[in-house]
């Protein structure tokens, strides 16, 4: 049954129930379509509520529809709302959990709307290269005003059943029981005879300085779309809010949304949506699978990645302990953390007594004992194994038996860190990537005795944090760090074949990545790499092809951005790359001592040795079993590195490339150069026999 309807005295109550998200499916919009008219017809209903059971009233249009062909046997989403809208019996919204894209369309189509307290609404659809396609660029500034509707319509973001009440998106906010006081609304509307408010025929309240207004918003949203067309698209169509006839708008809104529905862009970000949930699964862990519920948490070392790890934890309202033998650690970790709250103060995004509350979840000590009764120990020290594997020797004596220690190291074998201790099936990576309050990726390593339990755990606290979590294996630097390894060590060749960094940069940015590979290392500070090259120079082979440009850029104190130069130099306090001739100067010397010709290197061959080159890797790290599905490369890609949206990350972007292509462009370069990791990896060769991809196996 998709639809639960019930009769309370003269009202009609219209349940969604469509789980999970009570979306709004082709079978859901006729089953609506014909119960609404129904009741709109019948004499003993006086007023219609529509609601949602389970989580939430209705998260959108069904996002999996727009990938298959058309169907055209019941009412589009658009056809359904202007239905409801035109009933002459007042239809009231009662909206709990999220209204979400034509969830909140559907709202818009009621007359009135009720609120839960802790209820959101908006329209996201920006987030799939979407717009809103069913009257919301024309229904919502009706309603709050052209600013408000330009702001939720553009960043897609909820906003709360509070702040939709200041705005005007909902008539009322209940605590109590949210249906009863929808039914109470509509007997009350319907006692009063008026015509039902139909947004439709309402104007856009006036404006005073309107053009500032849509020139403040394309500056902000549609001039840093970085080649995205929806922004442009949603733009266009709130302003034709002012100045079209609704229906006329409502057209050009269609034409609009069907354009953005079919680009590549849309299908990109769509199948990010949903390889992230994926990702989320794993194979073997089931609802039922029991798991430690993280009531408090530890955090050993704190320094940056461990004050950042700290961070999410109290963001999480998780009480969190972070240790360090230094007192002086200690004290510079908690002014830093200090700060980054005071930012967001300054930046109004958090309260100030939000900012206490948050820091009143973290706790110190100078004593490991005191992080005994954690249930989960993340370690953030020295990325030594020896100081690892003695520190979780320490733990594991310490510890109740049930807790897992988890460790945040970006590329040693967790398997080693296990041994150290009596309770390897609780013990597993949790990587999280710097800063690690702001970057949403966790690669959650499970060694070879990790158990189901653990895992369970980690991906479901992975969540709590905020944190988009992904089960990866054992190896070195598991997924995202051994796939960048081979990208920065192309762009590097490329530098001693004839490119200059700015070059390298300025493609790798055009083709939507937010720096190229020279600006994020002068970001990240170049010393990191360094430390981590020379720890495997001893067993590096000979015979691989090694670029020591940044090694001599490291010798010369240019670590980057914190040092004022790297790869680029910086202004005093500026975070501006220029270019520096005399890092040219090293490079133009790194090619004469290899007796390289410099030449010309063109945009396609920058693209294809840095871009392929991980594709490469990425189908290797599928063959080894590392992760098990290529959409957990493009998750952890996306949100780990910036791989652009629109391009869906390293394994959809191959697909859509088309993997005989990559694989000629790779063989080319490897027959040219030699180099091992541009040879075609088997499972590109064999997809390629094929003639499949990596979604279509
Ligand atoms: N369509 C289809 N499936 C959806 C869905 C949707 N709109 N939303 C969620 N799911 C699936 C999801 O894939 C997962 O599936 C399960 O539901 C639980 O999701 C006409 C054109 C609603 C806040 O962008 O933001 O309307 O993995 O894990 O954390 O103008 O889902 O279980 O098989 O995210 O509780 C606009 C997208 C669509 C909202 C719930 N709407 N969804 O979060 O659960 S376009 C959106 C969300 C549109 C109109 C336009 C979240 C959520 P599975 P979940 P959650």
């Amino acid at each position: 049954m998709l639809l639960e309807t019930e009769l309370r005295g003269a009202t009609a109550v219209v349940c969604l129930s469509n789980p999970p998200v009570n979306a709004l499916s082709s079978a859901m919009r006729g089953a609506m379509f014909d119960q609404l008219s129904e009741l709109d017809s019948r004499k003993d209903v006086a007023g219609i509520v529509v609601a949602g059971s389970g989580r939430c009233f209705c998260g959108g249009a069904d996002i999996r529809e727009f990938d298959r062909p058309a169907r055209h046997d019941e009412p589009l989403v658009p056809a359904l709302i202007n239905a409801i809208e035109r009933s002459n019996k007042p239809v009231i919204a009662a909206i709990h959990g999220v209204a979400l894209g034509g969830g909140c369309e559907l709202a818009l189509g009621c007359h009135y709307r009720i609120a839960a307290a802790d209820a959101r609404l908006g329209l996201p659809e920006i987030k799939l290269g979407l717009m809103p396609g069913a009257g919301g660029t024309q229904r919502l500034p009706r309603l709050v005003g052209l600013e408000a509707a330009l702001q939720m319509i553009l960043s897609g973001d909820a906003v709360s059943a509070a702040r939709a009440l200041d705005l005007g998106l909902v008539d009322q906010v209940v605590e109590a029981d949210l249906i009863d006081a929808a039914v109470a609304y509509a007997e009350a509307r319907a006692g009063g005879g008026e015509t039902p408010r139909r947004l439709s025929s309402l104007d856009v309240p006036p404006l005073k300085d309107v053009d500032s207004v849509i020139e403040a918003a394309s500056a902000r949203f549609v001039a840093r779309a970085r080649g995205l067309i929806a922004p442009g698209h949603c733009l266009e169509s709130i302003e034709n809010s002012l100045s079209m006839p609704f229906e006329s708008a409502l057209a050009r809104e269609r034409e609009l949304f069907i354009e953005c529905r079919e680009s590549e862009q849309s299908k990109a970000q769509r199948h990010l949506f949903f390889v992230e949930r994926e990702a989320a699964k794993v194979p073997g862990v089931s609802k039922k699978t029991p798991v430690v519920e993280v009531r408090r948490a530890a955090v050993v070392g704190c320094g940056t990645m461990g004050v950042g790890i700290a961070v999410c934890f109290a963001d999480a309202g998780i009480p969190v302990t972070v240790h360090d033998a230094s007192k002086a650690a200690l004290d510079t970790g908690f002014e830093r953390m200090r700060a980054i709250y005071q930012t967001a103060v300054t930046k109004s995004r958090l309260s100030k007594r939000e900012m206490e509350a948050r820091l009143s979840h973290v706790g110190r000590a100078e004593d490991l004992a005191a992080l005994a009764d954690a249930d989960i120990v993340i370690e953030a020290i020295v990325e030594e194994m020896d100081a690892k594997r003695a520190l979780f020797r320490t733990l594991d004596a310490l510890c109740k038996p049930e807790t897992i220690l988890a460790t945040n190291t970006s590329s040693l074998n967790v398997d080693a860190i296990a041994a150290a201790t009596k309770r390897p099936d609780r013990v597993i990576g949790t990587h999280f990537f710097s800063p690690a309050h702001v970057m949403k990726l966790m690669e959650n390593v499970r060694a070879d005795a990790t158990s189901l339990e653990t895992i369970a755990c980690v991906m479901r606290f992975s969540r709590k944090l905020n944190k988009v979590g992904v089960l990866v294996a054992v190896c070195d630097g598991f997924v995202g760090n051994r796939m960048y390894h081979n990208y920065t060590r192309q762009a590097a060749f490329l530098l001693e074949e004839g490119a200059l960094p700015q070059q390298v940069d300025q493609v790798i940015y055009d083709f939507g990545f937010p720096m190229g590979p020279f600006a994020v290392g002068d970001l990240a500070g170049l010393d990191v790499s360094w430390r981590i090259r020379k720890r495997r120079a001893a067993t590096r082979p000979s015979e691989e092809r090694y670029s020591p440009i940044a090694d001599r850029l490291c010798e010369r104190g240019r670590f980057g951005q914190k040092s004022g130069a790297g790869w680029y130099r910086y202004q005093p306090g500026g975070r501006k790359p220029e270019p520096d001739p005399a890092v040219d100067a090293l490079i133009v010397a790194r090619s004469e001592e290899m007796g390289l010709e410099r030449r010309t290197i063109d945009e396609k061959e920058i693209i294809e040795r840095c871009v392929y080159v991980l594709i490469n890797e990425g189908a290797r790290i599928l063959e080894e079993g590392i992760v098990s599905r290529p959409g957990d490369i493009d998750v952890i890609w996306r949100h780990g590195y910036g791989f652009p949206v629109h391009r869906g990350g390293p394994m959809f972007y191959a697909d859509h490339i088309g993997l005989k292509k990559i694989r000629d462009a790779l063989l080319c370069y490897y027959q040219r150069d030699g180099d091992a990791t541009l040879e075609p990896a088997p499972m590109i060769e064999e997809l390629v026999k094929k003639n499949a991809g990596f979604y279509s196996r």
